[in-house]
């Protein structure tokens, strides 16, 4: 077997790793390991780059033949809350989105006992008559598998069909857990393993692009997640086709298996971080924004997410019935902050993976491989035209030549007093006689011409070659830095705005790219850089009303509002732990019926239930998360910040932005109380913070060492 370091170093390598491999780093690599190979990874494949879309989902039915165990979504055909869609009413929801700048339709539901494949080809074609330029993604392979075999057809046969109504890509959905021993249990009813990847085979072979997915975090063990994600694999070996990996994490309200639980944040990053690693055939990983939330989103960045899924305005329930994101919508404008946040450019794609361009108005302008195919069917155009016009020549050339006496060729040579004119002369003559070498000459020399021009004007325009080193914004006013932009060539783009009591407005608190302390970053001249800015006035938003939610739920809706948490207050209660019984803003308490809006980064207190047997907690891991990053951690916990100390290294506040935690007062994986408070203490000194790092890497890996020990006792001593 491996050891950890011969993985990472062949990791490093750009080498493929076994499925032995992964479940060894799985175990015991630390996490910022995971995190240092994963974001190498997604370097290799996307740079900087964090794609998002302008989607909508939409899910003509939660009637559904197969009744999974872990599925919130589903209800019986003549349960009251059961829905279903008829053609026109799919149709006026396309109607709705006309004026909208979606690109994409994301279309699954249940699997209704009545349709059949005319009806999901009629549901495609509905939308796309209204739609014509959205690009429809349409059922999972459970869906497709259903509907062909109920329609008696050939996959092949049925996948046509779909792809002639209007489907042009096959989301990932209803892959759940390979293992069929692990199916029996949560999803007997569905597809096999074999049969869903047969549905994918198939639509890679016709050219049909597909995602992938993983129902993770509940009773599955780690063989049978790598096992999974070596299927996909090998299928992606086989017939590539797939675009996109998505880990779903489990989420447990309202289904049969919520005593499961869900699982770790920690664990939704190492599983992150290893699909990105084993997973070298598959060129985006996808953190799914609506079933993660906001923090753990930007968190699985740094862990070789390269994608986040879309708007999504709030058309998806398949989550938000399951505890996920409650009413999951997001601007554009959040997205790219939540990648921006996390150090990396947002680029807005279509449903395959082209750049999107829009003009200031927000319009789509085209997609990039159409910008390319331009440049191609740009190119020639001259060229076909003086070929054209050449080819006329030659003709007359032809005829005439035709028609002309031969010539000697002792034609006597011109004086050299003849100059220019005699060159012509003899060019013209040379033209004549061998019109077809001539030819390939001129054609050759406008082809030198053209790569010339070509050259000159890549270069004036990328200035190929040349690099600016980035200079230091932070700190200064925005009008500083538009003239320090100017005069670097450089241009500021005003990404996101924070507002920060302690700073003057127009501040720069963030730029993107980031400055390192051991080089220089260089980028092309003209390039953009990505600023957040102190706001002048504090924004006054709505409070969001977050009782009777899970705490997790009210985290993520208290943070995308502009709010933040001041404390969270534990209370007993005989059923539930981490359920938001009420919030309050200092002594006032918010009801659904409150009215009135609050300065951005008020703080809210949230007052949540626990159960006696659930009261303590084990302190997570906080050592080198930035102070905001430290913050959700804790909260997530349901612990609170208590303290914040920083070291001699943090100067003002923009360093203080800067600074990550070296030290935390109470240890990693020692248990507490809920609602106790951590002390953090924060550095800008990295060497501090990256040694601190690999010890508490150290103490994770004994920790978890230790509670593995635990649940084998523990499992042993009941089976006696
Ligand atoms: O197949 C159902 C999962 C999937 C729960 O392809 C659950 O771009 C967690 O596949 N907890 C449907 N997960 C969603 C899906 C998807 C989502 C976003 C993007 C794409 C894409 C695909 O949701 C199901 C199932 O695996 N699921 N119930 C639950 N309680």
């Amino acid at each position: 077997m491996l050891t950890i370091n011969e993985i990472s170093d062949a990791v490093r390598r750009g080498e493929r790793i076994s499925a032995e491999a992964a479940l060894t780093l799985w175990r015991e690599a630390p996490l910022w390991l995971l995190g240092e190979l994963a974001t190498a990874r997604k370097r290799k494949a996307s740079g900087d780059t964090v794609y998002y879309n302008r989607n909508v989902h939409l899910e003509p039915t939660n009637i559904c033949l197969f009744n999974c165990e872990f599925c919130s979504f589903r209800r019986r055909e003549n349960d009251p809350d059961a829905w279903y869609m008829t053609l026109d009413e799919i149709e006026a929801r396309a109607k709705e989105l006309v004026d909208t700048d979606i690109t994409e339709v994301h279309i699954v539901g249940g699997v209704h006992p009545k349709h059949d494949l005319d009806m999901y080809c009629a549901m495609i074609r509905r939308v796309k008559g209204v739609l014509p330029h959205v690009t429809v993604k349409a059922y999972t392979a459970v869906e497709i598998f259903y509907m062909i075999r109920h329609e008696g057809v050939s996959i092949v046969e049925g996948l046509r069909r779909l792809k002639e109504a209007g489907m042009e890509c096959i989301p990932g959905g209803g892959a759940e857990i390979f293992d069929a021993e692990l199916r029996k249990k949560i999803c007997p009813e569905k597809c096999s393993a074999e049969e869903w990847l047969a549905v994918h085979r198939a639509a890679h072979n016709m050219g049909l692009a597909t995602n992938c997915t993983m129902l993770y975090g509940h009773i599955e063990s780690l063989e049978q997640r790598v096992d999974h994600l070596n299927r996909l694999r090998e299928l992606q070996d086989e017939a590539p086709g797939f675009d996109a990996f998505i880990p779903l994490k489990y989420h447990s309200r309202g289904n049969r298996m919520s005593e499961a639980g869900e699982c770790s944040v920690e664990d939704d990053l190492r599983t992150i971080a290893i699909s990105r690693i084993f997973l070298d055939n598959i060129p985006h990983i996808k953190a799914y924004w609506v079933s993660y939330g906001r923090a753990i989103t930007e968190m699985a960045l740094m862990f070789g997410a390269d994608d986040i899924d879309g708007t999504i305005g709030d058309t998806t329930k398949i989550y938000s019935m399951a505890g996920g994101v409650a009413r999951p919508t997001m601007s554009v404008e959040e997205l790219e902050s939540m990648v921006v946040s996390a150090g990396f450019v947002p680029v807005e794609r279509d449903s395959h993976y082209n750049s999107v361009s829009r003009d200031n108005r927000g319009e789509q302008l085209r997609h990039s491989k159409i910008v390319k195919q331009e440049v191609k069917v740009e190119t020639p155009k001259p060229v076909a035209k003086i070929e054209k016009v050449e080819n006329k020549e030659i003709d007359m050339q032809n005829k005439k030549t035709a028609e002309l006496p031969k010539r000697s060729s002792s034609v006597p040579r011109k004086s050299s007093k003849a100059g220019d004119a005699g060159y012509i002369e003899r060019a013209k003559m040379f033209y004549r006689r061998k019109p077809i070498i001539s030819h390939i000459i001129l054609i050759g020399i406008f082809c030198l011409l053209l790569l010339m021009g070509l050259y000159v004007g890549l270069k004036r325009g990328t200035r190929l070659g040349s690099t600016i080193a980035v200079p230091n914004f932070l700190g200064m006013n925005i009008e500083e830095a538009y003239a320090l932009a100017d005069e670097n060539d450089l241009n500021i783009v005003v990404r996101d705005s924070i507002f920060d009591v302690d700073l003057p407005g127009g501040t720069i608190v963030d730029q993107l790219p980031r400055l390192s302390t051991v080089r220089d970053v260089t980028v092309k001249p003209g390039r953009k850089i990505y600023v957040t800015t102190n706001a002048y006035n504090r924004r006054m938003v709505d409070i969001p009303y977050v009782a009777k939610q899970t705490l997790r739920q009210a985290l993520n809706q208290i943070e995308r509002s502009g709010l933040t948490i001041s404390k969270l207050s534990y209370e007993p209660d005989m059923t539930s732990t981490d359920y938001v019984l009420a919030q309050y803003v200092g002594r006032k308490e918010i009801l659904p019926t409150t009215n009135g809006k609050y300065p951005v980064g008020t703080g809210v207190t949230l007052k949540v239930s626990y159960r006696r047997d659930e009261s303590s907690v084990y302190v997570p891991r906080m050592v080198g998360l930035s102070l905001q990053q430290a913050k959700h951690v804790l909260w997530d916990s349901g612990l609170n910040v208590g303290k914040i100390v920083y070291d001699e290294s943090v100067g003002d506040i923009i360093s203080q932005r800067k600074a990550r935690v070296y030290r935390q007062s109470k240890g990693l994986g020692t248990t507490l109380n809920r609602g106790s408070e951590v002390t953090l203490y924060l550095s800008c000194d990295e060497a501090l913070v990256d040694s601190m790092n690999v010890i508490a890497s150290k103490e994770l890996k004994n920790v978890e060492a230790q509670r593995r020990r635990a649940i084998e006792a523990q499992k042993n001593s009941d089976s006696k």
